[in-house]
């Protein structure tokens, strides 16, 4: 069985060996071949080539048994391609200029012909399928609309995210319009990925759970909805970070499964969702630690996992891997995955 066809039994809920493992930003500033390409590259000059997108995505395919590849890119894509001004800067996250406050800047949002602007997404899932040829899952993702609504009305990262939470209130019709239009962005995006080859998508809610459950009810899910009624039939995972007190909700989102943050107990989501896709949730903190740590918490992970003997479970962080983790401490991870038979 090899990873692709580990990847798709498992999320079809077949009999798999073991659960398929991947990395949330697997491809990013920890591995050295990453820091070399964009040495040279600025961030958008590799997602817009195919060449050196797909060399970064096959990094940590080479170096540690990994069951899913994702493509290179970023959830700011879409921002950009409606017109607003995305920089990425060095260690402060990104810029989003011109930023969304009122109607007349919805307004000049550029929505006409919005997915030829992001043709170079799907041809690189194109290339990066031809160079896996079947080996490994290939997984394209997008922003979920709250988080992407976040970006565009602060301008950039924030601890809070005060003013998209703000306008939510203030300005309601305003911030729905605004994320039906991320909602649309992201699915016609999404099947783009999927008709060009990828096996699954995954939406990064990566701010939703700054929303009290009334507000993600109200806001943030008739958007995931209006994204999943887009991709019916197709694999997709949501990932919601600080999730828990959301957990509840998610089976209303369409998606077919759900990425798990270290804070909710796979347990109760499985006991919550027991025909869901699960994915996670290794802390990314814990690649820290001694790496006996690792091992065991992933090994803790793996128990959890068996109450369906593995199927429709994906081992995985509870959010991006850090800049800076040991290459050891994701070994150990992944070698504990491959070796989850052998240690029962
Ligand atoms: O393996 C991979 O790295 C795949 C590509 C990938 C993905 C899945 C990148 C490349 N970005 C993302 C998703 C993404 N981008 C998310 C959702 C996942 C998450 O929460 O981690 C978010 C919130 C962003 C926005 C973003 N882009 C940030 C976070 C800023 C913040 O608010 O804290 C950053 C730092 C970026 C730039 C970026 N995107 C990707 C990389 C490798 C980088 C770093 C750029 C660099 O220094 O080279």
């Amino acid at each position: 069985m090899n990873g692709r066809e580990r990847f798709l039994s498992s999320f079809d809920g077949k009999t798999v060996d073991r659960p398929p493992v991947w990395l949330m930003r697997q491809a990013g500033r920890y591995l050295p071949g990453y820091r070399a390409v964009r040495a040279k590259a600025g961030f958008w000059d590799v997602c817009h080539d195919p060449e050196l997108s797909t060399k970064v995505a096959l990094e940590p395919l080479a170096r540690f048994p990994l069951d899913a590849a994702i493509v290179f890119s970023d959830i700011l894509v879409i921002p950009q391609a409606l017109g607003l001004d995305v920089t990425f800067g060095t260690g402060d996250g990104p810029r989003v200029g011109k930023p969304l406050r009122t109607r007349a800047d919805l307004d000049g949002w550029n929505t006409q012909g919005l997915i030829d602007r992001l043709q170079f997404l799907p041809r690189a899932v194109k290339h990066l399928s031809a160079a896996l040829k079947g080996s490994h899952a290939m997984i394209g993702f997008a922003g979920a609309p709250f988080t992407l609504f976040s970006y565009c009305v602060e301008g950039g990262s924030s601890d809070d995210f005060r003013l998209p939470r703000v306008m939510l209130h203030q300005e309601p019709k305003l911030a729905e319009a605004a994320l039906a239009t991320l909602a649309d962005a992201a699915a016609e995006l999404l099947n783009a990925q999927l008709d060009a080859g990828a096996d699954a998508v995954q939406l990064f809610d990566t701010w939703g759970g700054l929303l009290a459950p009334d507000e993600y009810e109200k806001f943030a899910l008739p958007a995931l909805r209006r994204i999943t009624d887009q991709l019916k039939g197709r694999r997709v995972l949501l990932f919601v970070r600080g999730g828990h007190h959301l957990l509840p909700l998610l089976g209303d989102s369409g998606a077919g499964g759900f990425s798990l943050d270290w804070r909710t107990p796979f347990a109760e989501a499985r006991a919550r969702y027991p025909n869901h896709v699960l994915q996670g949730n290794v802390d990314p903190v814990l690649l820290f630690a001694p790496e006996q740590v690792v091992r065991d918490r992933t090994a803790a992970l793996l128990n959890d996992m068996r109450s369906t003997q593995y199927t429709r479970c994906i081992a995985n962080l509870g959010h991006g891997i850090l800049p800076g983790t040991p290459e050891t401490a994701v070994e150990a991870l992944c070698q504990t995955v491959v070796n989850a038979n052998a240690s029962r």
